[in-house]
C-alpha cells in the first residue's frame, strides 16, 4: 500500500499559510512514525498509549490554540488541522487532545483565575498533567442542565456530591473539571486527584474508542477549596462554550478518519482482483470511492471556512453544530463504505476502517448526539426550540 500523503482533491493546501501546512505535515509524520505502530496493540488491550502524552505536549499539540502560560496560542485553523491528522490515526488520540485542550485548558484559560492559569496550564500544555471534563451523568446526558451533582459551600470549601459517567481520560487525569449545581447556578470545579472523597473507575467492555480511557468520576462529598472553583464559569453557558470549542475540533478531526478510510479503500481496490480484474475497475466500486472523496472534499471546505470565521471571532454554536453533525455522519458513512470495499478483510484489525467505524459510533454520540445538533440548528433557523 502506498504511504498516506493526505487527501486534497480541491487543493485546499493553497489556502493555508506556511505555518498551517508545516504543522499539518509534522503531525502527519508523527502519527505515521510514532502512533500507528502502537494502535493495534492498544486497541486490542483497550488502553490509551499514555507513553505518547509527553511527546504530544513537546510537539505543542495539547491546547495549541489556547492562550495562557506555556500555551502555544496558534490559530484555530492550525488546531483543526492538528485534530484532522491525529484522528487519521485514531479517534481516541484526537479525543485525548480534544479533552485536554478544548475541555480543560480552554476553560481554565477563559474562566479561571491567574493562580489557576499559572498552576495548571503549563503542565497540561506540556503533557505533564492530564485533565478530564465531567459533565455527563448516568441519568443526564443530552440534557446536562438537569444534572444531579451538587456543590454546597462549607466555610472556604465546597462539598461535591454526585457521579459523572462516560468521562474521557477519567482514570488517567490529574485534574477533573467537574460541573455541579451550586446554590443558584451551575459552577465548575478543578478537582485534583487525591482530593478526599474523589475517585475514578474505568469503564470496561467497550467495542468503540477502545484506545481511549473512558471512566466514571465518583464524588462522595468531595471537599474542594474555593480556590479551585473557576471564578468566571457561571451557568450552563460555561460548559456549553467549552463544548463549542471541542465540537469545532471534532468537525475537523473526523475528516482525518474519513481520509484514512478512503486511502485504505482505494489502495485495496486497486490491488484486489475478482473476476480477473481489480475491483477498482468496477463501476459500483468507483461510485463508492467517488462518493467518499466528494463528501470528504465538501467537509474540508466547510471546516476551512469555519476556521477562518472563528479566527474573525465568529464562533456561534449553531455553525459548529452544523459542521460536527455533517462531518461525523460523513466520516461514519466513509468508514462503513471502506469496510464494505475491503470485503471480509475489512472485519479484522489488520485494516483500519473497521476500527474507525466503531470509534465513530461514539463520536456521533458524544459532544451532542447527531439529533441534538439537528435540533440546535433547527432552533436557530426556525426560532423554535424542539428539545422539549
Ligand atoms: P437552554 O436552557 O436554552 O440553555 C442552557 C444554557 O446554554 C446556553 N446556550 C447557548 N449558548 C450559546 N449558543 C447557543 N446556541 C446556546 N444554547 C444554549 C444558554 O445561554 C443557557 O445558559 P445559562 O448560563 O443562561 O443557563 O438549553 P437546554 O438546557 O434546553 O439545552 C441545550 C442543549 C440541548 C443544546 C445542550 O444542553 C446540549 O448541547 N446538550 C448536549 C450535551 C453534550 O453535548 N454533552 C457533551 C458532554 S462532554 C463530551 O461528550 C466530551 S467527549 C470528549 C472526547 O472524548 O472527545
Ligand atoms: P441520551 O441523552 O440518553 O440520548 C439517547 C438517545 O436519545 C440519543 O439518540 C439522543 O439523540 C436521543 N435524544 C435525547 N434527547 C432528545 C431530544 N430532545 N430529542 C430527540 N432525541 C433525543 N461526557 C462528558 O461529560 N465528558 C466526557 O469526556 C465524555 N466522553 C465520552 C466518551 C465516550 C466514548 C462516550 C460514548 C461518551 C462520552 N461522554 C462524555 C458522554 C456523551 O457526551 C453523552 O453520551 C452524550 O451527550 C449523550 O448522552 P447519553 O449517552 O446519556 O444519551
Amino acid at each position: 500500500m502506498k504511504p498516506y500523503t493526505g487527501i486534497d482533491f480541491y487543493r485546499y493546501a493553497g489556502q493555508l499559510t506556511d505555518e498551517e501546512r508545516s504543522a499539518q505535515q509534522t503531525v502527519r509524520e508523527f502519527v505515521t512514525a510514532s502512533f500507528l505502530p502502537l494502535i493495534r496493540t492498544h486497541h486490542a488491550a483497550g488502553t490509551f498509549p499514555t507513553e505518547l502524552i509527553g511527546e504530544l505536549g513537546a510537539m505543542g499539540l495539547l491546547g495549541p490554540s489556547v492562550s495562557g502560560p506555556g500555551c502555544p496560542g496558534l490559530s484555530a485553523t492550525v488546531y483543526g488541522l492538528i485534530c484532522q491528522e491525529l484522528e487519521r490515526g485514531d479517534s481516541g488520540l484526537r479525543s485525548f487532545a480534544s479533552v485536554q485542550g478544548s475541555l480543560v485548558m480552554w476553560p481554565i484559560s477563559v474562566f479561571g483565575s491567574d493562580e489557576q492559569r499559572n498552576k495548571f496550564l503549563p503542565g497540561l500544555a506540556a503533557g505533564k498533567l492530564v485533565g478530564c471534563f465531567g459533565l455527563t451523568e448516568p441519568d443526564h446526558g443530552s440534557d446536562p442542565g438537569a444534572m444531579a451533582t451538587t456543590a454546597v459551600k462549607d466555610g472556604t470549601d465546597w462539598i461535591l456530591t454526585g457521579n459523572k459517567m462516560w468521562i474521557t481520560n477519567a482514570t488517567t487525569a490529574d485534574v477533573a473539571l467537574v460541573w455541579a449545581r451550586g446554590p443558584e447556578r451551575i459552577l465548575g470545579f478543578l478537582v485534583e486527584r487525591g482530593t478526599p472523597g474523589f475517585s475514578t473507575q474505568a469503564t470496561k467492555g467497550k467495542y468503540s474508542l477502545r484506545a481511549s480511557d473512558t471512566g466514571e468520576l465518583i464524588l462522595a462529598e468531595a471537599r474542594v477549596p474555593d480556590a479551585n472553583r473557576l471564578p468566571d464559569a457561571v451557568g450552563l453557558r460555561a460548559p456549553i462554550a467549552c463544548l463549542n470549542e471541542a465540537r469545532y475540533g471534532i468537525a475537523w478531526g473526523v475528516i482525518g478518519a474519513a481520509c484514512d478510510c478512503y486511502h485504505v479503500a482505494r489502495e485495496y481496490a486497486l490491488q484486489r482482483e475478482q473476476f480477473g480484474q481489480p475491483i477498482a475497475s468496477f463501476q459500483l466500486v468507483q461510485r463508492k470511492l467517488v462518493r467518499m472523496l466528494t463528501e470528504i472534499t465538501k467537509a474540508q471546505g466547510l471546516c476551512l471556512q469555519l476556521g477562518r470565521l472563528k479566527e474573525q471571532g465568529i464562533n456561534e454554536v449553531p455553525l459548529v453544530s452544523l459542521a460536527k453533525r455533517n462531518n461525523v455522519a460523513m466520516a461514519l458513512e466513509c468508514a462503513r463504505t471502506a469496510r464494505d470495499i475491503l470485503g471480509a478483510a475489512g472485519i479484522t484489525d489488520e485494516h483500519s476502517p473497521g476500527r474507525h467505524m466503531t470509534n465513530l459510533e461514539s463520536v456521533i454520540t458524544y459532544e451532542g448526539t447527531h439529533d441534538i445538533h439537528t435540533l440546535i440548528v433547527g432552533a436557530e433557523i426556525t426560532g423554535i426550540q424542539a428539545f422539549r
